[in-house]
């Protein structure tokens, strides 16, 4: 689905017309990929729109930056305020929210240090990510040829722009082969993530998620599903996985900002089938809490009309 245009977009700290948001063609982070972004949501509630775990997502954007030892010019005060400017005066009840960190126009060359530090929030409607068939009756996976990074390669932990030429690749071979989403092993063999999401599976009642030192990034989605998960009596661990849990799983789903939670209904043709309870209550806790209807959740939940 093409992008659709909002009214104004956040750069380096002055609100600018949607179309007037460019870079230059020389800007060092389009030739090397040296830059961190982040994912966000804001939902529609009774309270108007609410962003879902800001705090966490700016957060990972700084702790992200930090491992690049890139220098983010404005405090985490500052990005979450322009954060939710942003969203308010686009005057939209739910959108996506994308801040970016790259580093501009300036010097070329690999050395990163010369270069200026831009940052950049753009908000856009965005429906389901992986398709509303996908939502209801699952997705159907392709384990790919690809290998997720390598953490002395790349650092997972970090969402850096140039990371997802290998995410990119991956879901350009499971679409091309007739899949919805790719699954990316480690280098060591054992199940990873997906190219924008984390992965669980399901096993006699117990959610089961891959750890970080398989190479996944530490989803904030994830994250929602462990406290769901604890508090409606669901056993949760994170172990490593091999792909025949993925083909012999019960149940399995995937987790992201932009997708949600998605059920899996199939891994290289191995059927699991429509979405089981355990995937269907975690989706309806995990839908209700987004738009402010779970107390317990509250927290959560932050408002952009304060
Ligand atoms: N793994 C990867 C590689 C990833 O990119 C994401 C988010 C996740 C796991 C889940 O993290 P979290 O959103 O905190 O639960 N991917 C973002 C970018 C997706 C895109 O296509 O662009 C997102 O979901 O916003």
């Amino acid at each position: 689905m093409p992008l659709q245009p909002t009214d104004k977009i956040w750069m380096d700290g002055e609100l600018v017309a949607w179309e007037d948001a460019k870079v230059h063609v020389l800007t060092h982070s389009l030739h090397y990929g040296c830059g961190v972004f982040e994912g966000i949501r804001a939902y529609a509630t009774s309270r108007g729109p609410a962003v879902f775990r800001l705090g966490d997502h700016i957060t990972r954007l700084f702790n992200s930056a930090k491992i690049f030892m890139i220098d983010i010019p404005f405090t985490y005060d500052e990005i979450v305020d322009a954060t939710k400017t942003t969203v308010r005066v686009n005057g939209l009840v739910s959108c996506y929210i994308r801040p970016i960190v790259y580093l501009g126009y300036g010097e070329m060359g690999l050395n990163p240090l010369p270069c200026p530090v831009n940052v950049s929030i753009a908000v856009w409607p965005w429906g389901t990510y992986l398709g509303d068939e996908g939502v209801e009756h699952g997705v159907r996976m392709k384990i790919s040829s690809w290998k997720r990074h390598d953490p002395n390669v790349m650092p997972p932990a970090a969402k850096g722009t140039g990371m997802y030429i290998n995410s990119s690749m991956a879901k350009l071979e499971a679409l091309k082969s007739g899949y919805d989403e790719a699954i990316l092993l480690s280098p060591q063999g054992y199940v990873s993530e997906c190219t924008g999401e984390n992965i669980f599976v399901v096993r006699d009642g117990v959610i089961i998620t891959p750890p970080v030192s398989a190479g996944a990034l530490e989803g904030i989605t994830q994250d929602s599903v462990r406290t769901i998960a604890n508090d409606h009596g669901f056993g949760y661990r994170e172990d490593n996985l091999l792909r025949s849990d993925l083909y012999t799983a019960q149940e399995a789903f995937l987790s992201g900002t932009a997708a949600e939670i998605v059920p899996i209904r199939s891994v290289d043709d191995r059927e699991i089938g429509e979405p089981g309870p355990v995937t269907r209550k975690i989706q309806e806790v995990f839908q209700a809490a987004v738009r402010g209807e779970v107390d317990r959740y509250k927290n959560w939940n932050d408002y952009v009309d304060g």
